[in-house]
């Protein structure tokens, strides 16, 4: 148990142990203005399918630069959430359940319960 307690401490004093100089939670590493608490950093989400729900995978974290089209605002992600197909723009979180096989709304509402024929 003691030897855990000094890991843990050992952990937090660690020199190494990411800095964040003007405490708006982005490490100097990628703060695109370390000093500045007001500039901290933009990250960009793919949203392949243009529905306007995104995915975590191939994000991009950029300063003060336009991403390439087909990326959202980790703020229009925050609202939208997570793209369980960016593949397909009738599929995504709060879709209308479609007959299509496909999980449109991502998961919330299965086929059987929109009325669909499923075969069962
Ligand atoms: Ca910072
Ligand atoms: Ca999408
Ligand atoms: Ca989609
Ligand atoms: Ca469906």
């Amino acid at each position: 148990m003691l030897t855990l307690f000094l890991l843990v401490m050992a952990c937090t004093t660690d020199p190494l142990y990411p800095i964040d100089r003007d405490g708006d939670g982005t490490v100097d590493d990628r703060d695109c203005a370390p000093d500045d608490p007001e500039v901290g950093v933009e990250v960009w989400y793919p949203d392949v399918d243009g529905d306007g729900y995104s995915v975590f995978s191939g994000h991009l974290v950029l300063c003060g630069e336009a991403p390439p089209e087909g990326f959202i605002t980790g703020a229009a992600r925050m609202e939208g959430g997570e793209d369980c197909d960016d593949g397909d723009d009738t599929i995504y979180p709060g879709a209308v359940e479609l007959c299509d096989g496909a999980d449109n709304d991502c998961a919330v509402e299965t086929e059987a319960d929109a009325g669909c024929d499923t075969g069962t």
